[in-house]
């Protein structure tokens, strides 16, 4: 980060820093968090698959919605990004019924106002993607909420335009993501406000740590799923009886090293470009 960079604030697992009134620059760590937990160990190269995975969907879905990235750094995990006025809501589009989808609708036969149909099992596809927004909570866990509560936050005409955006990115990503052996579950979206008042799609956007990706091979209904990059790290944990209180447990590297190759491999799945390539050349992502 050669120029001055005024730090903005820590996410669990990536920085955020202002480089000038116009633009920030987003960094991904190798830090990994479980059950919402970051762990004392990282996974190396970590923050260069999702951040190589995000440039990849930035330059692929354009043509669908404009994007916040101006450029993708030589490091391979820092994103310059233009600044918006970020929507005070999550945009997770879901098409298949799993996490606090499948909890809700459990319970109420219902997920964000929408209604679906009786005797779905966990981790179902549902019969079209449907648009559950969640409002950024303080502290902790989001809040979902349904698309009335939604529009008044942000104005209905903007919901609509909101809604339409992110199905249209789901269903582009879940193709292009079936084609090569893995279930695009669900995943969270953020938009924000341009100066001009255009819609633009914000943070990262469809990686392992912003959605649920399943290995189609493993698909089995009627449970919770393997998750394509974190198995190996859950089961780990879990195997220790831990509470899932900080601290969490140092990982052995047998462990992470085929958590890393987790991650590589769904890189090198949905993009078709080896990550030795990415790493020896970041701006191939774009092209
Ligand atoms: C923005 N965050 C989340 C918090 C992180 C990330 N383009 C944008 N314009 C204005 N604000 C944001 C963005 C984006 N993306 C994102 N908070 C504000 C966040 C902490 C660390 F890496």
């Amino acid at each position: 980060m050669p120029e001055a960079a005024v730090h903005l604030g820590s996410g669990k697992v990536r920085e955020l820093y202002a480089l000038d009134e116009q633009r920030l620059l987003l960094v991904a760590s190798d830090r990994i968090s479980t059950f919402d937990v970051i762990l004392p160990t990282e996974v190396p190269d970590k923050g260069r698959v999702l951040t190589g995975l995000s440039a990849f969907w930035f330059a692929r879905t354009q043509g669908i919605v404009p994007n916040h990235l101006i450029a993708l750094r030589n490091d391979g995990r820092s994103l310059e990004c233009r600044r918006l006025e970020m929507l005070p809501v999550e945009i997770v589009v879901r098409g298949y019924l799993s996490g606090s989808g499948w909890k809700d609708y459990s319970s109420t036969g219902a997920v964000c106002g929408h209604v679906l149909p009786k005797d779905l099992r966990e981790s179902d596809r549902l019969p079209e993607p449907i648009v559950t927004p969640a409002t950024k909570a303080q502290s902790g866990h989001d809040e979902n909420i349904d698309g009335h509560a939604a529009a008044a936050l942000v104005g209905a005409e903007r919901w609509a335009e909101v809604e339409s955006v992110a199905v249209a990115l789901y269903r582009f990503a879940a193709a292009h993501a079936e084609e090569r052996g893995i279930i695009l579950a669900d995943t969270k979206f953020e938009l924000g406000i341009d100066p001009d008042g255009a819609l633009v799609l914000g943070d990262e956007a469809l990686t392992p740590d912003s959605s649920r990706f399943w290995p189609a091979a493993d698909y089995a209904p009627g449970g919770p799923q393997p998750s394509y990059d974190k198995q190996y790290v859950r089961d780990y944990c879990e195997s220790l009886g831990w509470d899932k209180t900080y601290p969490g447990p140092e990982v052995p590297a047998d462990v992470v090293a085929g958590t890393r190759a987790r991650y590589v491999e769904a890189f090198e799945l949905l993009t078709g470009i080896a990550f030795d390539h990415y790493l020896a050349d970041p701006q191939v992502v774009l092209r």
